[in-house]
C-alpha cells in the first residue's frame, strides 16, 4: 500500500491469484487495517519466498494471509520458515475448481499449521476476517470497528426475500 509499517501480508502465487486476492484487501481496507500484497510464487521465486518468509517478523508482519492455486505450496511452505499465523486461500483452479488447491494447502502435517480458508472469494474476505480478529485481540479501536463491520453486515440482510434484489 505505502511505506507505512504493514500488519498484513497478503501473497499470492501469480498475478493471476490477484482477482481472488483482491477481496482479501478490500477487506482489510474497508477495516483500516495497513497491507501489503505480493506476488511469491513458491515454484517460480522459491528464493523470494526464502525471502519474504525469513523476513516477515522483522518486517512486522503479524499476520500473513496466502493464497495460490493447483499444487499449492505457498501457504505451508511460508508457514514452515515463519512463527507469524498463516491463513491459506484456495484459488479456483481451471482445471479441477480449486479442490487440489484446497487439498494441497489444507493437509499439512502436524507441526506446521495453516488456518485454511474455503475456496475463492469467501476464502478470501473470511481470511481477511480472521487477520482482523487476530489483530483486534490487542487494537480495541480496530476491535470497534469489526464489531461495526458485522454489524452493518447483519442490518443489509433483509427480512424478506424480494424479486429485484
Ligand atoms: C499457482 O499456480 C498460482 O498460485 C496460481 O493460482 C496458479 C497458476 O498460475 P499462473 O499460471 O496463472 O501464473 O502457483
Amino acid at each position: 500500500m505505502d511505506d507505512h509499517r504493514a500488519d498484513v501480508a497478503i501473497i499470492m502465487g501469480s498475478q493471476s491469484d490477484w482477482a481472488t486476492m483482491r477481496h482479501a484487501a478490500e477487506t482489510l481496507e474497508a477495516l483500516g487495517i495497513e497491507h501489503k500484497r505480493l506476488i511469491v510464487s513458491a515454484h517460480r521465486t522459491p528464493d523470494r519466498l526464502y525471502d519474504f518468509a525469513k523476513g516477515a517478523k522483522a518486517a512486522g508482519f503479524r499476520v500473513i494471509i496466502a493464497g495460490a492455486g493447483g499444487a499449492a505450496h505457498l501457504p505451508g511452505m511460508t508457514a514452515a520458515m515463519t512463527p507469524i499465523p498463516v491463513f491459506g486461500v484456495p484459488v479456483e483452479s481451471k482445471a479441477l475448481s480449486g479442490k487440489d488447491s484446497l487439498l494441497s494447502i489444507v493437509q499439512m502435517p502436524a507441526g506446521i499449521p495453516v488456518g485454511t480458508l474455503a475456496i475463492g472469494k469467501a476464502g478470501a474476505t473470511n481470511a481477511a476476517l480472521l487477520a482482523a480478529a487476530v489483530l483486534a485481540l490487542t487494537d480495541e479501536k480496530l476491535a470497534a470497528r469489526l464489531d461495526a463491520w458485522r454489524a452493518a453486515q447483519t442490518a443489509r440482510v433483509a427480512a424478506e426475500p424480494t424479486d429485484t434484489p
